[in-house]
C-alpha cells in the first residue's frame, strides 16, 4: 500500500518542517539529520524548500538527509530553479549557503509518479510535461534553453512550476498574499475553464474577482483540464490562507503559506482513491 506524507513549501522554515515531521510520526536517526518513520512511510516533498525563512540551510540538510537514506523524495519548486538559472548567468548575489547544494538541486526532477499519486510543484499539465520528461537541470544544453524565454522549455517550466496565469480586467483590483498588485492571476488549473468566471477560476479565491465574466477562450489556450479518474496530483505553490479549501477532486495544495501564516501542511496519504481533508495535518 503506498503510504506517503506530502509535505507543502517549506521556504526555509526549519521549526515548523521539524513540528510537521513529529506530529507525522517521524523520529530522527541517531546521529545524523535523517528521520524516518516506523511504519515505513516516506515523504513527498513538493519544492521551494528554500528562501524567505530563516534557515533554508538547516532545510535542506533535513530534506537531503532523508533522500539520500529513502525516506523522502522531492520535486523542483520554482526557487530552485530560479536559483539554478541564476547560477548559469554568473548572477553575484547566488547566496553562498546555497553553493554546496547546487548540485543536488541539479538532479531533482520536476514531476514525480509513484504509489499511485503524482507530485508536481504548480501544474500537472502533460503537454509541457512531455517536453521536459526525463530532463533535470544537470543538463546544460537543456538548462541553458530552460533560460531562454520563448523556448518549448522555457514555456513548459514556467507553466509547470509557477502556473498558469490569465491577465485580470483592470477593474478588478488583485493583491496577492503579500500585498503586491498583479496584472495576472493563476487559475485552477484542474477545471475545464469554459464559460466559468474569474471567481470561478482564479486560485485562490480572491474578493474582487468578477463572477459575471471570465477570461477569454483565447486567455485560456493552455489549459489543459485534469480528469477525475487519473491519479492524484499534489501540488504546492499557491500560498493558501488557512481556511481555503486545498482539494479538490483528485487534486491536493498542500501549501498553507508557512512565510504568511506560520503554518506548514502536509497530507497524509494511504492509497485512498477519493482524497480527504482529513488527512490534512499541519504544524502547530
Ligand atoms: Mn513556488
Amino acid at each position: 500500500m503506498s503510504t506517503i506524507d506530502i509535505v507543502g513549501d517549506i521556504h526555509g522554515h526549519v521549526d515548523q518542517l521539524l513540528c510537521l515531521l513529529s506530529k507525522l510520526g517521524y523520529q530522527r536517526s541517531n546521529s545524523n539529520s535523517s528521520f524516518s518513520h516506523p511504519d515505513g512511510r516516506i515523504v513527498a516533498f513538493v519544492g521551494d524548500l528554500i528562501n524567505k525563512g530563516p534557515a533554508s540551510s538547516a532545510v535542506i540538510d533535513i530534506v537531503r538527509g532523508m533522500s539520500d537514506s529513502g525516506s523522502a523524495l522531492a520535486v523542483l519548486g520554482n526557487h530552485e530553479f530560479n536559483l539554478l538559472a541564476a547560477v548559469v548567468v554568473g548572477d553575484k548575489k547566488v547566496q553562498k549557503k546555497y553553493r554546496d547544494h547546487l548540485d543536488w538541486f541539479r538532479t531533482l526532477p520536476f514531476s514525480l509518479e509513484f504509489g499511485g499519486i503524482r507530485v508536481v510543484h504548480a501544474v500537472w499539465h502533460p503537454a509541457s510535461l512531455k517536453v521536459i520528461a526525463r530532463r533535470t537541470c544537470i543538463d546544460e544544453d537543456f538548462m541553458q534553453r530552460a533560460i531562454t524565454k520563448g523556448t518549448p522549455q522555457h514555456v513548459a517550466i514556467q507553466t509547470v512550476l509557477k502556473g498558469i496565469k490569465v491577465p485580470i480586467p483592470r477593474d478588478q483590483k488583485y493583491k496577492d498574499r503579500f500585498g503586491i498588485a498583479r496584472g495576472k492571476g493563476r487559475i485552477r488549473w484542474w477545471l475545464d475553464p469554459r464559460g466559468l468566471s474569474y471567481a470561478d477560476l482564479i486560485f485562490p479565491a480572491y474578493a474582487g474577482a468578477s463572477a459575471s465574466s471570465g477570461p477569454s477562450d483565447e486567455e485560456l489556450t493552455d489549459a489543459e483540464p485534469y480528469p477525475i479518474d487519473e491519479p492524484p496530483v499534489f501540488i504546492g505553490h499557491y500560498c493558501l490562507p488557512v481556511k481555503e479549501p486545498k482539494i479538490h477532486g483528485n487534486v491536493a495544495c498542500v501549501d498553507g503559506c508557512v512565510t504568511c501564516d506560520g503554518v506548514l501542511w502536509a497530507y497524509r496519504y494511504s492509497g485512498e482513491r477519493t482524497l480527504d481533508p482529513v488527512h490534512l495535518v499541519h504544524s502547530d
